[in-house]
């Protein structure tokens, strides 16, 4: 097989089924680095589960509560957050997100659309802000034991061509203007959760053109129908 980073999108139908009672809802999280087109893939990613008559909750991370979305506010302003709080701050946000919000609904049978999940606190607070993982792994396990997600799109394009996209938005946040090689250990340790859970994890080459890139993300998700979620609706 390809290395994660040069995977084509079809390798979706290589990830292999994981288990899920067929009365629970699904649980898709969308990951990438700074300027991947997250915002598009979302909204193409939500109308393809609902085309099928599917009850979808979408949210994020860090946010998704009345609490996650206060301390977002707080870890994206631009005031000194030292890496350990960081985390913390993020984990305190994703405890309340599972309780909350992610469990009640799967539990419901409801699907979930998450943007952004633990990979992210791997990416950025364990390669881009270098923290060990063993404090990662310890609060992962606090906080949302098994409730793994089903599949994990992750968005892959180089810094530079990210950087570019984001540039053009506007001011950037307190992660944005982290640094480039703050930035590229971000992709570099995606792609390493992607060696790590092949199964669950389908890298989505981002630095195509994005009506190339929602289309392949679309195929996916439908081959994960056809293949994996026992949902042919
Ligand atoms: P979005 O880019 O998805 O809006 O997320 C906001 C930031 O939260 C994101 N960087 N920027 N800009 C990365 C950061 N974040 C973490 O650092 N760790 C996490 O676990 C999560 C979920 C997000």
């Amino acid at each position: 097989m390809n290395s994660p980073a040069h995977s084509p999108i079809t390798n979706g139908l290589l990830c292999a089924i994981r288990s899920n009672p067929m009365n629970k809802g699904r649980f898709i999280t969308l990951e990438g680095g700074e300027g991947v087109g997250k915002t598009s893939a979302l909204t193409v990613l939500a109308q393809t589960i609902r085309d099928r008559g599917i009850d979808l909750v979408v949210t994020r991370e860090p946010g998704g509560t009345p609490l996650g979305e206060r301390l977002r506010e707080l870890l994206l302003g631009s005031w000194n957050v030292c890496p350990e709080a960081e985390l913390m701050m993020i984990f305190a946000a994703r405890v309340q997100h599972v309780q909350e919000v992610i469990g009640p609904a799967l539990d419901a049978g409801r699907w979930v659309l998450s943007d952004r999940f633990v990979d992210a606190s791997y990416a950025y607070q364990g390669g881009g802000r270098l923290l060990p993982k063993e404090p990662i792994r310890m609060l992962e396990e606090l906080a949302i034991r098994d409730m793994q997600p089903d599949l994990t799109l992750l968005l892959d394009a180089p810094v530079e061509v990210g950087l570019q996209r984001v540039n053009h938005r506007g001011p950037l946040d307190r992660f944005e203007s982290a640094g480039l090689g703050f930035l590229e250990r971000v992709r570099a340790a995606y792609l390493q959760r992607a060696r790590e859970f092949p199964d669950r994890i389908c890298v989505v080459d981002a630095g195509r053109p994005p009506e190339i890139v929602l289309g392949d993300l679309v195929t996916t998700l439908n081959d994960r129908f056809a293949n994996d979620f026992g949902y042919c609706g």
